[in-house]
């Protein structure tokens, strides 16, 4: 059990995950100059101590208490759970929209099948057994699964399976590899995830405060500012038009009667197309800006 007034989180160690992971804490204000060797990371100006590892073993670190939180995929926390093997009595935190993928079945390129249905009776190549049976499972599908730890993209080149489940996130490796996708069987993000109900009173406190910093990063990335002029008479419909705005601000312009400055924040992104509509509504001057943080 570790007992100290710090909070211990699990990040992986290098990987698609890491590099992510660092750079959010870093926008959360954390200094972090962890060498690559580096097992424990004691951040110098937040109470945190940041235990680098392999991800596959994060959820049971932060399941067994060696650590008190951990940023793991979905993939590997929903197949731990299936499986029962590490990641017991955990609850999400907040699901942090990085390193985002997913589980796909996919068949050669000239194989004749077009639905999952067509899948029964075959083998399949996965890494994720448990997701994997699970959806098979739920459509009545009966397969045999073979398990592999990596590579299984040539599982069907090497003819020891008909189809494969594996992670997708841009689609190249299956094209290099002379596969089609057919179904997406499971999404995946970053999750920051805890212990349920285990953490005492300071812990909890700190694990709150980097939960609002982590929120205040995630949800300025998704917003944007934007300051705009327009005649007093299209204020209404140049309010509508502004994606995911809760209430903006209109302000008088000394020197120009008939117009004011709106300024707001979208909680969306604001497309060229958006900013055309606003145009042809009578904006004038429109800024769009980045928000580097947000407290709400
Ligand atoms: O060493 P360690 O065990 O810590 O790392 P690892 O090798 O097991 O994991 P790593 O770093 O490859 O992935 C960590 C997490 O990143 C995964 O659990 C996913 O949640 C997430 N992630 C996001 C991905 C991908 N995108 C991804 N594209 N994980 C793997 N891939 C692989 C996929 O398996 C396939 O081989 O990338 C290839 C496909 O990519 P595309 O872009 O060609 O489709
Ligand atoms: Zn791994």
């Amino acid at each position: 059990m570790n007992n100290s007034s710090r909070l211990r989180l699990a990040l992986q160690k290098s990987g698609r995950l890491s590099k992510e992971c660092i750079s959010l804490l870093e926008k959360c204000g954390l200094k972090i100059q962890a060498g690559k060797s580096t097992l424990l990371y004691r951040v110098p100006n937040f109470p945190l101590d940041l235990l680098m590892v392999r991800d596959d073993d994060i959820p049971s670190f932060v399941s067994n208490g060696v650590c008190d939180a951990g940023i793991v995929g979905e993939d590997v926390y929903l197949e731990q759970l299936l499986t029962g093997n590490g990641a017991q009595d955990l609850e999400i935190g907040h699901r942090l929209g990085l390193a985002k993928c997913r589980l796909c079945l996919a068949v050669p390129e000239n194989s004749d099948i077009e639905n999952t249905r067509q899948l029964n009776g075959l083998r399949i190549a996965t890494s994720f057994p448990g997701i994997t049976q699970k959806y098979m499972y739920d459509n009545n599908i009966e397969v045999q699964l073979v398990e592999m730890e990596g590579s299984v993209e040539v599982a069907p080149q090497l003819q020891i399976a008909d189809a494969i489940a594996d992670l997708v996130s841009t689609g190249a490796t299956l094209v290099a590899n002379g596969m089609r996708l057919l179904q997406e069987i499971q999404s995946s993000e970053a999750l920051l995830i805890r212990k349920s109900r285990n953490l005492c009173d300071d812990k909890l406190s700190i694990f709150n405060r980097l939960l609002i910093r982590i929120r205040g990063v995630l949800s300025a990335t998704e917003s944007k500012y934007i300051m705009l002029h327009a005649p007093e008479d299209s204020v209404k419909q140049i309010r509508e038009l502004l994606p995911g705005a809760e209430a903006p601000t209109t302000l008088t312009l000394p020197g120009m009667p008939g117009k004011v400055a709106i300024h707001a924040v979208c909680q969306e992104n604001i497309f060229w197309e958006t900013m055309e509509e606003l145009k042809k509504a009578g904006a004038s001057a429109i800024l769009v800006l980045p928000i580097e943080k947000m407290m709400v």
